[in-house]
């Protein structure tokens, strides 16, 4: 092969089919890398590989190839011609080959010039990776599906002074000096994986090192490599790996399998996080915080990921996905692991709500929007858009269901028996439902449909009392709308975990029913549900307890109905769901210039102030106005500008129905590690509070954005940052005087500038031509374009700021395509807005389609354009 430059067509816009899944014709059992590491870094590879049986002897090997510099191509040692080899966009076919053979391959990749973030890349002087879904073929040829697993051995080689530290998965073996300045180390994983979970770091960085021992005795060396500095900021997240690595066990009976567990925190990242194999790479948002830099939301993010993490080491690693329309079977299995570790750390009632506000804000907008998709997905142009809320967070909800249906203790020991029929290969989500189907006896077929159709549901119920013959009459019917490319649904299994609330606000037994799967558990398989209960008086049912089913419940309960359940009800969520509803009516009803309709959810949230449940937090959460994402869901179409000013006059009126109480909390000052749940009420009271235009609480949020706490600092400055006080621009500088050098912080205070009341377009422009903002860096530029998208309604919904975000796409395409799709949903939403923004944003959508380079954004693009 020509030692130059190899010119390979441009990337192209192939849809690719679940149904199309075939088993590879070639497998790979060894990998051996020799990666010397440089500003050009070379990399060699030999590859095991063996033709699988079944195979036609005639077919070529397919090896993807991305963007790289391809130097030697050798096959059992001998070079192959030009002849055996055919190039495509994204990869090469090998013609001619023998059944077992050694394939070496030599090339060369630019770190530094990598500003997509997938692959070998610079994240400021460091160098590190990110494999998933389809970065390694970015580093070497390979057979780039997570179903070919293979074993790894990694040499790396680099300057010492430059890079003191090179780290990959695994063990490190060897490791020496070369001479020249040069060092290098051994790694070899002694587990067979996919190659989208290779890792390897080359870097000057600190480590902080703890140990864990495993319940077997076995000691595990934990260590946290970090920036020089930031290492008094990993005790959070090291405990959280501890509590993680326990609970697993604990739970599920899962041990930790290698002897090193290496978490290194990016500053330049895509994501959140990765669960390379022994190496997680992070975000260094989600690793590094103390309680004077970070919030106490960020604290509990970070106990969730960094547990997401570690539980995809069996869930995900040591059995991965056929091919990537089985996501969710990693994603959505481990999102509800993670979520059930965080209940059980941080209280079940809180988090359940958490997570059902993400939920509505995140998921449901998607699935009722243009980009809607089953959880597995049957097409995909590029992978990496479909790694949503949909995939992740509803996936989690479907596991959730499985787990309501059989119990805790069949579920355990499905999972089991999933992890250990299915350990070291490549699985798909019909091997886990039918390893709990196993496990529980129970035929879980009909949950197959959740993942294959896309929308949410809707569950009205209606009731008749009758009584004559003493009987309440409840009927549920289930009815999914139709999604982009699925104009018929099916009905689908939902558990209901129902109460029925008596005059006194007792609950009264649930009657034997066919479909009673529980006490209080009703399994709808149907259409239609009709429950007929014996009773002497009407009875107030209470639906969908703990959000047992990720559906939207449509009834008819007048406003007493809801405030009794705002206020009876023992289930946290039902109580804050039926605070919701009031919401969304009073919303509703300032949209149409009725502001009457408002007293009943004043006077609930006057009754809750005056009488709250002993957890804070969760008052904190009922007090809450709703959020915007949700809120916008309920309306078939929205006039923006409308909808900010019946919002704001909601708060308003809530700030002052609630003044006196909140008045008491805002004054509190609790610092406290343990006060996070005063803190969010303190936080939630000034930000009613500000709104009501009195300087004496505008002097006291402003007070407060000095607090060293970060949770009351930045809480108070969001506060501020709602209103047109003269206290924000005094409060705010000295906020980024006193943040200025550190980058985390910096991007909250970019990200509240962003979706400042104030901020206009112009100011926006302001923000993004600042000296501290970066275009290369994904947490400040979510930060700031991000953030103004969704947050700051009220600028981004003008012509102007619909065309300024389509331009910061634009420019983003070009250097980080990934991230430029990821951001582009806001741009998406226009079948949903009012004259004349549809206009406006589809046109700026449709330009923005002209520009478009990349076929990440182009697919979400066309999704909502076509
Ligand atoms: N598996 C990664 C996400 C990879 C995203 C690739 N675009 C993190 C996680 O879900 O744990
Ligand atoms: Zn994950």
């Amino acid at each position: 092969m020509a030692d130059e430059a190899r010119q390979v067509p441009t990337a192209t816009d192939t849809r690719i089919l679940r149904s199309d899944y075939r088993p590879p014709d070639y497998d790979i059992d060894a990998i051996e890398l020799d990666v010397r590491i440089d500003t050009e870094t070379e990399v060699r590879a030999r590859l095991q590989v063996r033709r699988c049986e079944g195979a036609d002897p005639e077919a070529p090997l397919w090896l993807d190839a991305r963007e790289l510099d391809l130097r030697a191509l050798e096959v059992d040692g001998e070079a192959v011609s030009e002849a055996r080899i055919r190039h495509e966009a994204e990869g090469f076919y090998v013609e001619q080959l023998p059944e077992r053979f050694e394939l070496t391959t030599r090339c060369i990749i630019k770190p530094e010039a990598n500003t997509a973030l997938e692959g070998f890349y610079a994240s400021g002087p460091m160098y590190c990776t990110q494999c998933e879904a389809h970065g390694f073929s970015r580093i070497t040829p390979y057979i780039d599906r997570p179903d070919v697993l293979a074993r790894f051995r990694v040499r790396l080689s680099a300057e010492r002074v430059r890079f003191p530290l090179l780290l990959a998965n695994g063990d490190c073996v060897e490791r020496g000096e070369e001479g020249e300045g040069l060092h290098f180390a051994v790694w070899e994983d002694p587990f067979a994986k996919p190659c989208y979970l290779f890792a390897m770091v080359a870097g000057d960085l600190a480590v902080v090192r703890d140990s864990y021992r495993t319940s077997e005795g076995r000691d595990i060396a934990l260590e946290f490599y970090v920036d020089h500095g930031n290492e008094g900021l990993v005790d959070h997240a090291m405990g959280a790996l501890k509590r993680a690595m326990r609970w697993d066990e604990e739970t599920f009976g899962l041990a930790y399998d290698l002897d090193t567990y290496m978490v290194v925190a990016a500053r330049a990242f895509n994501m959140g996080a990765m669960e390379n194999k022994g190496l997680n790479i992070f975000n260094s948002a989600l690793v590094l915080a103390s309680p004077e830099t970070a919030t106490d939301a960020t604290f509990d993010a970070i106990t969730a990921v960094i547990a997401h993490e570690y539980f995809h080491n069996y869930t995900g690693n040591r059995v991965t996905c056929r091919d990537w329309f089985q996501l969710s079977l990693k994603e959505g299995l481990t999102v509800f692991r993670d979520q059930r570790f965080s209940e059980d750390v941080l209280g079940a009632e809180v988090q359940r709500i958490d997570q059902v506000r993400m939920l509505r804000a995140m998921q449901f907008p998607e699935d009722a929007g243009p980009t809607a998709h089953p959880v597995r997905p049957e097409a995909y142009k590029e992978v990496n858009n479909f790694y949503t809320a949909t995939v992740y967070e509803k996936g989690a909800e479907i596991v959730r269901m499985l787990h309501t249906c059989i119990g805790e203790e069949a579920f355990r020991e499905g999972l089991r028996r999933y992890l250990s029929v299915h350990d070291g290969t490549a699985a798909t989500i019909e091997d886990f439902v039918n390893a709990l189907a196993e496990a529980s006896g129970v035929d879980l077929t009909p949950f197959l449909a959740w993942y294959g159709q896309a929308g949410t549901p809707r569950l009205s119920l209606t009731r008749e009392w009758d009584a004559e013959a003493g009987c309440m009459r409840l009927r549920f019917s289930q009815h999914t709308p139709a999604t982009p490319g699925q104009a018929n649904k099916k009905p689908l299994p939902i558990p209901l975990r129902l109460r029925l609330l008596d005059g006194a606000g007792e609950p009264v037994a649930l009657p034997e029913h066919p479909a009673r799967i529980g006490e209080d558990m009703l399994l709808m398989e149907a259409d239609t549900l009709t429950l007929d209960v014996p009773s002497d008086q009407p009875l107030l049912p209470v639906p969908l307890l703990g959000f047992s089913a990720p559906v939207i419940v449509e009834s008819d309960f007048n406003a007493l109905e809801l405030q009794r359940i705002a206020v009876q009800e023992r289930d946290a969520f039902a109580r804050w769901d039926a605070l919701q509803q009031m919401q969304a009516r009073a919303h509703a009803a300032l949209m149409r210039d009725d502001g009457t309709v408002l007293e009943p959810l004043l006077n609930t949230l006057q009754r809750i102030a005056a009488n709250p449940p002993e957890d804070e937090a969760l008052t904190a959460q009922l007090l809450a106005a709703p959020r915007s994402a949700w809120l916008w869901e309920q309306y078939p179409r929205v006039d923006p500008q409308r909808f900010v000013e019946a919002l704001e006059q909601q708060k308003l009126a809530i700030a002052r129905a609630l003044c006196g109480p909140l008045s008491v909390w805002a004054q509190r000052q609790p610092v406290g590690d343990e006060q996070a749940g005063e803190r969010a009420l303190t936080v939630l009271a000034l930000d009613y509070l500000v709104l009501i235009d009195a300087d004496s609480t505008r002097a006291l949020a402003r007070q407060r954005t000095e607090a060293t706490n970060m949770t009351l600092s930045l809480g108070a400055l969001t506060a501020l940052s709602q209103t047109h006080s003269s206290d924000l621009a005094v409060a705010s500088a000295s906020f980024y005087e006193r943040w200025r050098s550190q980058p985390l912080v910096l991007d909250r205070w970019f990200a509240v500038s962003a979706a400042a009341r104030h901020t206009d377009v112009e100011a926006l422009r302001g923000l993004l031509a600042h000296e501290d903002f970066d275009w290369q860096n994904p947490n400040r530029m979510r930060a700031v374009a991000g953030s103004f998208a969704r947050e700051n309604l009220a600028h981004f919904h003008t012509e102007a700021g619909y065309t300024l975000f389509a331009e910061v796409l634009e420019r983003l395409d070009g250097s980080n395509p990934q991230l430029a799709a990821r951001m582009s949903r806001p741009l998406l939403g226009f079948a949903r807005l009012e004259a004349p923004w549809a206009d406006w944003q589809r046109e700026a959508a449709a330009t923005l389609r002209t520009k478009t380079r990349s076929v990440h954004l182009r697919e979400m693009l066309d999704a909502a354009l076509d």
